[in-house]
């Protein structure tokens, strides 16, 4: 079963744990990134850790290896269970994070396309796949491709063989539930979730679109 995580991106914190706790029955992970990092700190991580429920760090790192290992180490003591890191920054930085994933026996998903229209202009062209060879290449846990371009995840799929894709760009994005679970192994989602009138609703929706 394609697995469903929910991006919370929610800056208040009492807010992002209401929702959190919600919706976790319903969740194989829980994706935490910059909006909500930044206005809770990072030991948000070790009051969503009670959910027990893998936690996915999206600061889609993109630095020297050295300050990428910094940052990782920094993710996994908090209580991450997989960081994100961006693929452009080529094969050394990737390491980085893969190594210390490895060490901390958690995952480490490099970006290969981002969903928004604007990233055409740059992993259009040959980038993506470029990157999404250099994800298997660093022996990456897996990918992030667009799920507002499914057609683009199936060519990325040729490159990463069994290697995991994770997928946003669900919902909000225009990205399709059902069409986009059938090709990936996780489908990311969060505004169509935590803005929802009843965010538990719209998981039950979207967990029957991965089975449809
Ligand atoms: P929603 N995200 C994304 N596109 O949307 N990490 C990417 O290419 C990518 C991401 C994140 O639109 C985005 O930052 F690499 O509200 C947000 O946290 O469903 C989530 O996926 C999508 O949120």
């Amino acid at each position: 079963m394609t697995e469903l995580i929910l991006a919370l991106d929610v800056t208040d914190k009492k807010q992002a744990l209401k929702i959190a706790e919600a919706c976790a029955p319903h969740l194989d992970a829980i994706k935490l990134g910059y909006p909500l990092i930044l206005s809770s700190g990072l030991s948000i991580a070790g009051e969503l850790e009670e959910l027990d429920k893998p936690l996915i760090a999206d600061f889609k790192v993109a630095d020297i290896p050295n300050t990428n290992k910094l940052i990782a180490e920094q993710v996994f003591d908090a209580g991450f269970s997989s960081i994100i890191c961006h693929g452009f920054i080529g094969a050394d930085a990737i390491r980085a994070c893969v190594d210390v994933a490895a060490d901390y026996g958690g995952a480490c998903f490099v970006v290969a396309e981002m969903s928004h229209p604007g990233a055409t202009a740059f992993f259009h062209g040959g980038t993506a796949e470029k990157i999404a060879a250099l994800a298997v290449e660093c022996e990456a846990d897996g990918i992030i491709a667009p799920a507002t371009r499914p057609e683009r995840v199936t060519i990325l799929r040729e490159i990463v063989g069994r290697r995991k894709i994770l997928s946003p760009g669900v919902g909000a994005q225009g990205g399709d539930a059902s069409t986009v679970a059938k090709l990936v192994d996780g489908i990311i989602v969060g505004r169509a979730i935590y803005e929802a009138k009843d965010p538990v609703t719209a998981i039950t929706e979207f967990s029957a679109a991965r089975t449809a």
